[in-house]
């Protein structure tokens, strides 16, 4: 059976709201912080780095969040959450699943360890401002993606409303997320869906 290795509510939940979309059968596999079990040697040969989530079958393990996503919605492509290769629907999967975890991603971090998470004496203000301003253009760029759409692709929902769903996930919880209704009013959609209720109610 499949494993996730995940520590909720890091970037694992992206991982776990596909499989839940899904209804994938597959195991949980806590790897807990506090324990640091994310450094033993044992998870190491999981994954190399320490970090979560990482996902096993019988046939492959592998980890980053977004490609993890990407792979269980093309083994279930039947599913309809992913679009046939090579077409445009495809590409503009590609551009918004790259972009939240390339672009977004690094601005949360940021504004998050550098307003919330570090000890106060090793913020660094600029790191935290940058942050939010880099924020701030991304979330004006999918404001305008979204403007009379439901989901990144149109009416329907795919792969990529996840992986910016988990994205959005994080920036309400920064406090970054209020500043773009457009945002919040998709946000509040995805949230709706029993799959998102079922990973972000633990
Ligand atoms: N790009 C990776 C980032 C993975 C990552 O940094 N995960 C964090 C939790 S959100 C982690 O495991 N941190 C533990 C550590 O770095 O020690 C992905 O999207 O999977």
């Amino acid at each position: 059976m499949a494993e996730l290795f995940e520590f909720p509510p890091t970037r694992s939940n992206r991982a776990k709201w596909a499989l839940e979309e899904l209804g994938v059968d597959y195991t949980s596999r806590l790897v807990s912080f506090p324990k640091q079990e994310h450094h033993s040697v044992e998870y190491k040969t999981i994954h190399p780095l320490g970090r979560v989530p990482a996902y096993r079958t019988d046939s492959y393990t592998m980890w980053e969040s977004v490609a993890i996503v990407l792979q269980i919605l093309d083994e279930y492509s039947d599913r309809g959450l992913a679009p046939a290769m090579g077409t445009p629907e495809r590409a503009a999967y590609y551009q918004w699943s790259v972009f939240s975890c390339a672009e977004l991603d690094p601005s949360l971090l940021d504004v998050m360890k550098h307003s919330m998470h570090l000890p106060e004496d090793q913020r660094v203000a600029e790191i935290e401002r940058r942050g939010r301003q880099r924020f701030t253009a991304c979330g004006a760029v999918l404001s305008t993606a979204l403007h009379h759409r439901d989901y990144l692709l149109g009416t329907r929902f795919s792969g990529a409303d996840i992986v910016l769903g988990y994205s959005c996930n994080w920036a309400a919880y920064t406090g970054m997320l209020e500043n773009h209704p457009a945002l919040v009013a998709y946000y509040e959609r995805l949230q709706q869906r029993p799959a998102f209720q079922r990973v972000f109610s633990n």
